[in-house]
Order: structure tokens, then sequence, then C-alpha cells
């Protein structure tokens, strides 16, 4: 029996590659993180054009907003994700990155099939993704599906750069995801789903009248590694770190800390090396 999940859960998860539903926020959390959202986007739109895929604007956009808002921040830190995180993984936890998912309303973004372990550079595959859902995530708002078991092995991907694919290079695998029982995950707002960084995942377009905003967080074990950079940041979430081998990411004060924007910006300039640097070579597939 772990903290807050059952073993059955755990085993699910281990044998899968994914778990969800998972109740975490309340009604009253979901709608302040919302509206503290909208109104940082607000005010970003006054000086600068909204972006599809979502964000709170420069210099944050949407990677690495717990470095620059201490709501992200915080949700980061909720207690009863890390319990889970931790029955999943262990007690002592990285979160690699923060990233804000936005499907607008009525819009034909979606997320290719891809699984982000060839992407990331990290050495350890016991990461796990979490994705909170901040508005409906149903199938019709364009939720996320998962191919179960598809974190055993690696599978080949293309980058086709195609325009309405959120993912940085349009990343597909080169499989019919169809052909392998995808399962969707549809979430109510408030609610997470977990994902292995191996497991195949996508999600096609919001064809509702409302936003689709997720916002997903990327923890590891703190004896990860980073391969494909020199110098790379991570939050410590819960634990000791004994390894050192990612600079620990300051804590946010106030919106658009001053204090924290040359640790985000050093950071941003190290996950774009990461993102853009090259994929590592995958021959098999499933
Ligand atoms: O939001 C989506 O549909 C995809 C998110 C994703 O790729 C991830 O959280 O790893």
């Amino acid at each position: 029996m772990g903290n807050v999940l059952t073993e059955d859960q755990v085993d699910s998860y281990h044998r899968d590659g994914w778990l969800s539903p998972f109740d975490l926020l309340s009604a009253h959390d979901v709608a302040e993180a919302r509206s503290a959202l909208e109104a940082r986007e607000s005010a970003v739109e006054a000086s600068a054009p909204a972006r599809e895929g979502g964000g709170v604007g420069r210099p944050v956009d949407r990677s690495g907003a717990h470095m620059l808002l201490p709501w992200v921040d915080d949700l980061m830190r909720h207690p009863r994700l890390l319990d889970a995180v931790e029955d999943l993984i262990g007690p002592d936890l990285l979160c690699w990155n923060s990233i804000f998912w936005i499907k607008e309303a009525g819009s034909a973004s979606y997320v290719g099939w891809h699984q982000d372990y060839e992407y990331w550079g990290l050495d350890d595959d016991r990461l796990v993704s979490v994705w909170i859902a901040l508005s409906p995530a149903t199938e019709e708002a364009g939720c996320m599906s998962v191919i179960p078991g598809s974190h055993r092995q690696a599978i080949g991907h293309r980058e086709t750069y195609a325009a309405d694919n959120l993912l940085s290079r349009g990343q597909e695998l080169d499989l019919d995801p169809t052909e392998h029982d995808p399962v969707a995950m549809p979430l109510q707002p408030g609610q997470v789903s977990f994902h292995n960084v191996r497991t195949a995942h996508g999600s096609g377009p919001n064809t509702t009248d409302d936003r689709r905003i997720g916002l997903s967080m990327h923890y590891m074990p703190t004896s990860t590694r980073q391969t494909k950079v020199d110098w790379d940041a991570a939050a410590l979430v819960r634990g000791v770190d004994d390894y050192g081998h990612f600079a620990h990411c300051p804590r946010p004060a106030v919106d658009m800390d001053p204090a924290t924007l040359p640790f985000f910006e050093k950071a941003a300039v190290a996950m774009r090396d990461i993102i853009y640097g090259g994929a590592r070579t995958v021959e098999q597939s499933i």
C-alpha cells in the first residue's frame, strides 16, 4: 500500500505505462488556477498577440512557468500529487519541467503520437509525466490517448513540422496507432493522468466551444542524468538529492519574479538545445 495509490493502481501503471484518472484539485482550486493563467495571458496579450498552443507569454511561453509563477511552482509541489508520484517512482524526486498544452475552442491543433524519452536526453526511463486538466479534457476537446504497453520499447519517429502539431518538430510515430488499441484518457477539470516517459501518446483537435487547458509536469528520480547538454535544471520537489546532476530551480516569490528570471532564461536555452539538438536514433517498432 502506497501513500495514496492502491497496489493495483501501481501495478497497472507499471504494466500498462499509464494511470488515469486521479482526483487532485477541487473546483475552487481549478477556478483559481485557470483565472491566474488567463489573467497572465490577458496581460501578455495587451503587449503581444496570443499564440496557439498556449502559455503565459514571453518570456514564459509554454515551458518552465514554474520558475516564474508561484502558483505553477505550488501545483508542481502539491502534496497529494507528490504522494502519488512517490508511489510510482520513489521518494527522492526532481521535476524536470512544466509545460502548458492549450487548444483553443474549435481549434485544429493536435499532438502527434510520440514517445518523449527519445527527445529529452534523460537517461532514466522511470520518468513519470503528470497531466493536470484545468478545463474539461473530453474526447471531443482532444484529450490525450495512450497505447498501453508501448513503454516497453522504442518506436521510430518522423519529424513532420506540421503546422497544427503542437510538438516542437511535429513528431509522429512510425506506426498507425489505431492498429494498437489506443485508450483515451478523458479528464474532468482538476483530475490528473500519469504516463511513463516512453508511453506512446497523442491527442486530436478540440471541437468544443471551451478551451482545452492542460499543464504537464515531468518527475524523475534524483539519480537521473541529462545526456544531451552539460548543464540542465530541475526542481527538487521531495526528498534529498545525493547526486547533484541538475541545478535546482529557484522558487519565484511573485509573478514574473525578477529574481528568478536569469535562471529561467538559462534553463530555457538548455531546453532549446535539448529539444532541437537531435533525437536519438531508434530502429525498433511495435
Ligand atoms: O496535451 C496533450 O495532448 C499532449 C501532452 C503531452 O504530450 C505530454 O504531456 O507529454
